[in-house]
């Protein structure tokens, strides 16, 4: 029998991810039973709203998922991987939105527009990895082209806003614009470099091949989504003074011959897109209209002069709803739908 509404825990909640997680789940009324708001000790204590009441916020712990039906997870990757074990095995499947599993062979990675299916290998570890704000937008974009053309390389750029790296790192950005314009010296803590009126060529650590970890999770994560290692994708990320919304400026070379009015109507009907293209009206995606919106956005689609089969495209999305949180409480939602 189908249970009619399901106990959730958000690890995490106070966060920028977690309370976009409340948000989503209010605005698509999903069937929440219980809802258990989980955070460190910095933060338990506290309460946040959900549906017009106060909630409380308790401290994250082994106990904290008996009796849960799902656990959407933003605690951060080093918490992640402590506790979302422990969850699944006690029984709550976990959307784990940190990129401690993504890449773990017994964890699938599902973005529901592009690879549905793969929720199936959930119960190995009861654990269902949620992508990087930057690859999920990016899959949705080239998921239908990549099905009719086959995409043979992608060579991302990444205009990343300063949400996709917390609440401290919002309110960073804000403090050196208010700084900045009092003729005071602005303060970067969260960011090696001043973000404000600035653009910064990391994110996330530096590996050893040059590149910094968060490019290579769209390189990897690209490959695992398609289920398609031969796929050939190169990144470059760059954090921008932009409150929310990701673009990417991107280049694809196909297969098979395309044209850009080939490409435009079919990501005109495709799910979770928005065209956006209509240039000489100073038509496209910003991060001003993807922001507190669902789909991602795409424009800018053009023939790519310098090869033969190759097409540019600009994508822009809400990092923290598409990017993060729509898409958890997405699977979530397959998931009672098809497997609980
Ligand atoms: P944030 O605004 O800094 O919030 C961090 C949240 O984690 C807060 O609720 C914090 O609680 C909690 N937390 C930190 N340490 C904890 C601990 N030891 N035990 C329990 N809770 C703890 O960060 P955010 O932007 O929401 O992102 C959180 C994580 O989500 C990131 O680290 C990343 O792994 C993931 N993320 C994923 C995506 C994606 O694309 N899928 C996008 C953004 C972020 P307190 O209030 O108690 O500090
Ligand atoms: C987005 O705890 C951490 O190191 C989190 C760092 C982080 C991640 C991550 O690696 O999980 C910050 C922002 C992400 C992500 O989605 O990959």
């Amino acid at each position: 029998m189908k249970k009619k509404k399901y106990n959730i825990a958000i690890a995490g909640a106070t966060g920028v991810v977690g309370k976009e997680f409340l948000k989503i789940l209010e605005e698509r009324n999903f069937p929440v039973g219980e809802i258990r708001l989980l955070a460190s000790e910095r933060s338990a204590g506290s309460t946040l709203e959900f549906k017009g009441k106060d909630e409380p916020v308790r401290l994250l712990n082994e106990e904290t998922f008996e009796g849960i039906d799902i656990g959407l997870f933003s605690p951060g990757a080093s918490v992640s991987a402590v506790y979302a074990p422990k969850a699944g095995k006690a029984g709550c499947i976990v959307v784990d939105n940190t990129s401690q599993f993504r890449m773990d062979p017994d964890v699938p990675l599902v973005v529901p527009e592009v690879n549905p299916g793969a929720i199936a290998q959930y119960r190995t570890k009861n654990i269902i990895a949620n992508p990087n704000c930057s690859t999920i937008q990016l899959v949705v974009a080239l998921k239908p082209i990549h099905d009719k053309y086959r995409i043979k390389r992608i060579v991302v750029s990444t205009y990343q806003s300063v949400s996709g790296a917390g609440k401290e790192a919002m309110e960073e950005l804000s403090d050196q614009v208010r700084k900045l314009f009092n003729m005071q010296e602005p303060e970067a803590k969260v960011f090696q470099h001043r973000i404000a009126f600035n653009c910064l060529p990391q994110i996330d650590s530096f590996l050893e091949n040059g590149y910094t970890k968060e490019e290579m999770k769209m390189v990897n994560e690209t490959k695992k989504i398609f289920g398609d290692d031969s796929i050939k994708v190169t990144a470059t990320a760059v954090r921008v003074p932009v409150f929310i919304g990701h673009s990417e400026a991107v280049n694809i070379e196909t297969e098979k011959p395309i044209k850009p009015e080939d490409v435009k109507k079919l990501l005109s009907k495709a799910p979770g897109v928005t065209l956006l293209d209509e240039p000489k009206k100073g038509v496209y995606p910003m991060p001003t209209d993807a922001s507190g919106q669902d789909d991602v956005f795409v424009g800018r689609i053009r023939k790519d002069e310098s090869v033969e089969n190759g097409i540019n495209l600009w994508v822009v999305s809400d990092n923290l709803r598409k990017g993060a949180a729509l898409n958890a409480v997405q699977i979530a939602e397959v998931l009672i739908k098809d497997y609980i």
